[in-house]
């Protein structure tokens, strides 16, 4: 970032910042920015390409000595933890700047050198309120927050278009059911006599996959949600168990607990509550009926986001005028398009307005080595931010 012109620091939290004041420094400044973070076994692209399009623009504009005619201070945050995967929260690193807690207590899974030693080893709320309102920005000092991410679906390879523009990101709940039995012998237990934790998991996970495949034949209209909420729920509703666990975990034992995790997203917030509501009860009913029991942690909730049509619009010129450069005349209106991701722009939503661009992704797959993106697509985002940043 240096060599971008850029004033560096890390905050507390561990997020990592470069800022350049402009022709303005008390004008209110552009975030901009993405996540340092990776799921494991993750791709190369999730995060880090909003980054490096950012630090690039700024730094094509510092060597072309243009820095001074940014309108207003430009800020770039690489945020920490956006994935959530080290302390079972997300948006750790963007909620701190933003100024909203962690859902739940924070588990850390290993007391080792935590980066935010002082304040999440102790688990302390107070400590961490204490830290996170010394980190909050003041709204009052930020224009807006624009994110550039590589899309992780299918829909602009499909349009055959390298950018687009973000409407809204859908509402995402993360869940944790353990499931508790009676542990014992593999061998010697009859099947009649068994209270099997694992056996419950699998069909509360199968049960799962068919309610949120449709969800109109398990959700009654309760006056949470509307009949039409939960009939346009199947377009964006998606649910997936990514981890599970097992004690004692040996193949002759019947386990005794059995953990999995539940991400469960759509776009219409009061569509996930019901569902969430809705399969909770039948997770309950289950162990009933085979006698164990569970506890259901809520362990993260963020609520859809509209982004910001002020920044889309801005987005969407700067995409244009940037494929116009690379392809000369281009025919087709930029895309618009939802986001099932959940990213960092959830969280800055609550400090200042958000815009998003997303890049074509190969095959739309991400979170998986096989992340892919085109040379050229990476060429139009950095342009696009050029672009962007140049009018602001
Ligand atoms: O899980 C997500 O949607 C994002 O990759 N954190
Ligand atoms: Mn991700
Ligand atoms: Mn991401
Ligand atoms: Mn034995």
């Amino acid at each position: 970032m240096e060599d971008a012109g850029l004033r560096t620091w890390v905050d507390q939290m561990g997020n990592v910042h470069g800022r350049v004041e402009g022709a303005n420094a008390n004008a209110e400044a552009l975030l901009v920015g993405s996540h340092m973070d990776t799921v494991v076994d993750a791709g190369k692209f999730d995060g880090a390409l909003g980054i490096v399009s950012a630090i690039s623009a700024l730094k094509v504009m510092h060597v072309n000595g243009k820095l001074q005619n940014l309108t207003r201070p430009v800020e770039v945050i690489a945020f920490c933890d956006e994935e959530g995967v080290r302390f079972q929260t997300t948006f750790l690193g963007s909620g701190a700047l933003a100024g909203i807690l962690p859902a739940t207590t924070l588990e850390i899974p290993d007391k080792r050198n935590v980066t935010v030693k002082d304040v999440l080893k102790e688990n302390s709320i107070e400590a961490a309120e204490e830290m996170f309102l010394q980190l909050k920005y003041d709204p009052k000092s930020v224009w807006g927050y624009v994110e550039l991410h590589i899309e992780q679906g299918p829909v602009l390879e499909q349009v055959g278009f390298p950018l687009g523009v973000v409407k809204g990101i859908a509402g995402q709940t993360r869940l944790k059911v353990t499931v508790r039995g009676s542990q014992g012998h593999a061998g010697t237990v009859p099947m009649s006599m068994r209270q099997d934790p694992m056996v419950a998991a699998a069909e509360q996970i199968v049960l799962m996959e068919s309610l949120c495949k449709h969800p109109e034949e398990y959700l009654s209209y309760d006056g949470r949600c509307s009949g039409s909420s939960i009939k346009s729920l199947s377009s964006s509703l998606v649910c997936t168990v990514g981890e599970i666990s097992t004690w004692p975990s040996a193949s002759n034992v019947i386990p005794g607990q059995v953990t999995y995790t539940v991400d469960i997203r759509a776009i219409d917030d009061l569509g996930r509550e019901a569902v969430i509501y809705d399969l909770s009860n039948r997770i309950y009913q289950i162990c009933d009926k085979r006698s164990v029991s569970c506890v259901i942690e809520h362990k993260h909730d963020a609520g859809a986001v509209i982004c910001d049509p002020e920044l889309s619009s801005q987005l969407k010129s700067a995409a244009y005028s940037a494929l116009k450069r690379m392809e000369g005349d281009i025919q087709d209106e930029v895309p618009t398009l939802m986001s099932g991701a959940g990213h960092d722009a959830m969280a800055m939503s609550h400090l200042t307005k958000v815009g998003m661009l997303f890049v074509r992704c190969r095959g739309g797959i991400s979170h998986s080595p096989q992340e892919d993106v085109l040379d050229d697509d990476v060429w139009a985002a950095g342009l696009a931010t050029l672009s962007f940043l140049e009018n602001l």
